[in-house]
């Protein structure tokens, strides 16, 4: 039986609205509390780190909360990798790791993520399940203080963008969820994808800055289009 057209899944911090984490945007969002520029941005980092190690850390704390769990989004994309006969990517914008938790093996971090760290001096990445701090040292290379969140900051370039791009230029559907289509390269994915053909479908609770680009818009909470997405779609493979 051939197999069904990969799928493409662009996710961003409205998926994980409902497990209890703080999208950017919205009124009480992350972003409220800092200036973007302060806390994600290199030069950021160079002039606070501390500052901007405590935004990190209050974040890696949040997460490791036991009431923040993946939510039934998160579970029918992993249903949909389980299920669906064709390939399913999911790529998130997010730096939590609630998608891997709901049982999706088949994720790209493109901003990197939480509970990573990464050494300035060498680049070694390592597992960052604790507080960080502008003293701690690299445990491939000793620098001392060289280590920062293995996230990508504005003005930074997104990481597997190769693995990315090509992934788009071969799916048969791309499905943007939660994201607000106002952060370059992802809010431009839409539209590589169409080009290749893709039929493409946005899951959000509002409009978004390029909701006019998509095929199919689905409009509501995640947690429960997505779910019922992932049920229609299947239902026709
Ligand atoms: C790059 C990690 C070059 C850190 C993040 C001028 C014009 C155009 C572009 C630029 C420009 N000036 C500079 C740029 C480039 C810049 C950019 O796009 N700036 C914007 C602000 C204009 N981009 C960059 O710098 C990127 N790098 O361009 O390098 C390059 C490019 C390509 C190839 C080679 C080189 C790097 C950007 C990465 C920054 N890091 N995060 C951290 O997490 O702390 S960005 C951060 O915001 C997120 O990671 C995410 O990517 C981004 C957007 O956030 P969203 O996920 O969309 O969340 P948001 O709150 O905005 O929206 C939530 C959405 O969910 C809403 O739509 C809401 O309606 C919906 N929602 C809420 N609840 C629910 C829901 N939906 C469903 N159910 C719900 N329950």
């Amino acid at each position: 039986m051939a197999m069904s057209e990969p799928i493409v899944v662009l996710t961003g911090a409205g998926v994980s609205a409902e497990s209890g984490i703080r999208t950017f945007r919205a009124s009480d969002g992350l972003w409220e509390d800092h200036r973007v520029e302060d806390v994600a941005t290199p030069e950021g980092f160079a002039s606070d780190p501390l500052l901007v190690h405590r935004f990190y850390n209050e974040r890696r704390q949040q997460l490791r909360d036991p009431s923040v769990r993946p939510n039934p989004a998160h579970e029918a994309l992993a249903r949909l990798e389980r299920e669906y006969d064709g390939d399913v990517l999911v790529v998130t914008q997010n730096i939590d790791d609630l998608h891997e938790r709901a049982g999706s093996r088949n994720v790209v971090h493109m901003h990197g993520e939480l509970l990573k760290a990464r050494c300035a001096g060498c680049g070694a990445v390592v597992a960052a399940v604790g507080d960080l701090g502008p003293t701690d040292s690299c445990e491939a290379c000793g620098a001392l203080g060289a280590m920062r969140p293995h996230v990508v900051w504005f003005g930074e370039i997104p990481l597997l963008m190769d693995e990315i791009s090509s992934a788009i230029q071969r799916c048969g559907t791309f499905v943007a969820i939660g994201t607000s289509g106002l952060v370059y390269p992802a809010a431009g994915f839409v539209q590589v994808a169409g080009l290749a053909g893709a039929h493409t479908v946005e899951i959000n609770l509002t409009t978004s800055y390029v909701t006019s680009v998509f095929d199919e818009v689905v409009t509501g909470p995640a947690g429960e289009q997505v779910p019922a997405w992932v049920e229609r779609l299947l239902a026709r493979t």
